[in-house]
């Protein structure tokens, strides 16, 4: 089993952070801007989705999707939960999660992949054929961090963590898009949101933050 893995981009480091947190170890295999296949041997053009995460397993099966990975680790190694327990709590804590990769995660890619010159022509991620970039989504991708931040601020306010009193994936994902964002922006968390502000600093103190940087 291994994983195949990108250090510096932050979808793979949702799956780096969430297997650090159930203190799992899975071999990683750095595969960089290049993507990854679903086989050593595969390329972008063969494989439609080229991506970092993907899950190889000793029978060679390929998984893609941080959040399908983070499934199976979930199902195999349920302790410590971190996409909840019960009916509700998963459910909550798979609102957020989605809220979180819809808002800033999509906001790198509005923001990043449609300017930066690393991703000429390949606009969206994993795709073999020549994607255009579309600098126009650049300010779609500043109003997706904008509205996350005021909603998840809100509801810090009320809980510690983004889906409850819980830990969960839907911080790793917050976080992730997060800390990368605060790569390319001076404040990603706006001074008046306190209390996104303050879940920041708990979560940055995670031993798992350093451990999947
Ligand atoms: N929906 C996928 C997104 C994965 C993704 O976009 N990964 C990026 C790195 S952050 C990637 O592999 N990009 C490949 C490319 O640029 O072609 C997930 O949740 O895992």
């Amino acid at each position: 089993m291994k994983t195949y893995d990108w250090r510096l981009a932050p979808n793979p480091r949702r799956v780096r952070m969430f297997l650090a947190e159930k203190g799992l170890d899975v071999p990683l295999e750095e595969v960089g801007t290049e993507a990854c296949g679903s086989s050593p041997s595969s390329s972008r053009a063969s494989t439609p989705y080229a991506t970092a995460p993907t899950l190889e397993l000793d029978d060679g099966t390929c998984i893609s999707e941080a959040m399908a990975i983070c499934r199976y680790f979930e199902d195999l190694h349920p302790e410590p939960r971190l996409m909840g327990r019960y009916a509700k709590d998963k459910a909550v804590v798979e609102m957020w999660e989605r809220r979180a990769y819809e808002g800033p995660m999509f906001a790198i890619t509005e923001m990043l992949r449609n300017t930066h010159a690393a991703f000429v022509q390949r606009g969206l991620p994993g795709i073999a054929e020549p994607i255009e970039q579309v600098a126009g989504v650049v300010e779609r991708g500043r109003g997706r961090l904008r509205r996350f931040s005021a909603s998840s601020d809100k509801q810090l306010g009320k809980s510690r963590f983004m889906a409850g009193d819980a830990f969960s994936v839907a911080d790793i994902t917050a976080f992730c898009a997060l800390d990368f964002l605060a790569r390319l922006l001076e404040t990603p968390v706006a001074p008046e949101h306190v209390h996104l502000r303050r879940w920041f600093g708990e979560v940055a103190k995670r031993p798992s933050v350093p451990a999947s940087a």
